[in-house]
């Protein structure tokens, strides 16, 4: 986080405390100063004020405490400042990026079911089509309508120069198409490259409200439930998105793991359609044992202050199952 850090209603901080680490006053010196300060302040006077040990103890408590607070404002700051602007990752909002473009050959443009056929190239003009294997896949390909109903998550074939994967559209209406890739030469742990453009299915259409926060969604026999609650969360900052999946008794859901993860998240900014694809941390050393208490984290920073739409899928007994939260960052 950059710039003054605000703790609950006090004053700004702008500055480490100026404490000086190498001259820590005795503990029982601060024993008889906290000790004297407490109790007369204090309306609980019955304790003994010949508790030596007991004074000892709080200041022991009160030393850790005032080391903690430093520790933690001071951990709230920078430690250097950055080497470059921060990279602007790509969202699905741009056909072009990172040198990467997304051609479409046939997009959807009516109600059933269709093949969707685009090709990506690079600078050169040349089809891209050896990208990464990442969570078992060359290239994800996400479906969404702008009303955040509809969503697929789909895995084109690659042959010919061309991507297509077969594809049912329910209803008429504004969609946009994603593809997520990551480059070979990247990281595979580092953010993939998101293209998108937009295709309208004329025709009726049913146009779904985005439904309000809940702390809980069911998929079959399996409730997932997010451990904030309906709680907001904060934009601009690292976040912590935790969910527990369980069965009906409460135990924790037998989960597989679904395409090389235990779940598979995408995140909608639902003013924009901006897409963030995010996968849970792992919960063993290899990464390969799904959670004994059910729960999977999330680490991720919500740019945008707005309503956000994410689509959970994970397996469980043999099936994949989709729940969807919305979520407000303010
Ligand atoms: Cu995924």
């Amino acid at each position: 986080m950059r710039g003054p850090v605000r703790f609950g209603s006090g004053p700004l901080v702008t500055e480490a405390p100026r404490v000086n680490r190498h001259v820590v006053p005795s503990v029982e010196r601060v024993a008889e100063e906290v000790w004297g300060a407490a109790v007369s302040s204090s309306p609980v006077r019955m304790i003994s004020r010949s508790s030596r040990l007991a004074r000892i103890a709080v200041a022991v408590t009160m030393v850790a405490g005032a080391a903690g607070a430093v520790y933690l404002v001071a951990d709230s700051r920078p430690s250097v400042a950055p080497a470059s602007p921060a990279r602007v990752y790509s969202d699905g909002l741009a056909d072009s990026y990172d040198g990467y473009t997304l051609i479409p050959i046939t997009l959807p443009s009516r109600r059933g079911a269709t093949v969707l056929e685009f090709r990506i190239v690079g600078t050169d003009g040349a089809d891209n089509a050896y990208f990464q294997w990442v969570h078992t896949k060359q290239l994800h390909l996400y479906v969404l309508r702008d009303d955040m109903s509809g969503y697929q998550h789909l895995h084109p074939d690659y042959s010919d120069g061309r991507w297509r994967a077969p594809i049912a559209i329910g209803d008429g209406g504004a969609y946009r198409m994603y593809t997520e890739f990551t480059p070979v030469g990247r990281a595979a742990t580092d953010d993939p490259t998101v293209l998108g453009v937009p295709f309208v299915v004329p025709g009726d259409t049913t146009m779904v409200p985005v439904p309000a926060p809940v702390a809980q969604v069911r998929s079959g026999p399996f409730t997932v439930t997010r451990l904030d609650g309906p709680a907001n969360l904060v934009s601009g900052q690292q976040t912590v998105l935790s969910f527990r999946i369980t069965n009906a008794d409460g135990t924790p859901a037998p989960l597989e793991p679904y395409l090389g993860a235990f779940a598979h998240l995408s995140n909608f900014e639902v003013r924009t359609q901006k897409l963030m694809h995010l996968h849970p941390l792992p919960t063993s050393l290899n990464g390969d044992l799904p959670p004994a208490d059910g729960v999977l984290q999330f680490h991720a920073v919500f740019a945008e202050r707005g309503d956000q739409r994410m689509f959970l899928q994970f397996q469980a007994a043999g099936k994949v199952h989709q729940v969807a939260f919305t979520v407000f960052a303010t």
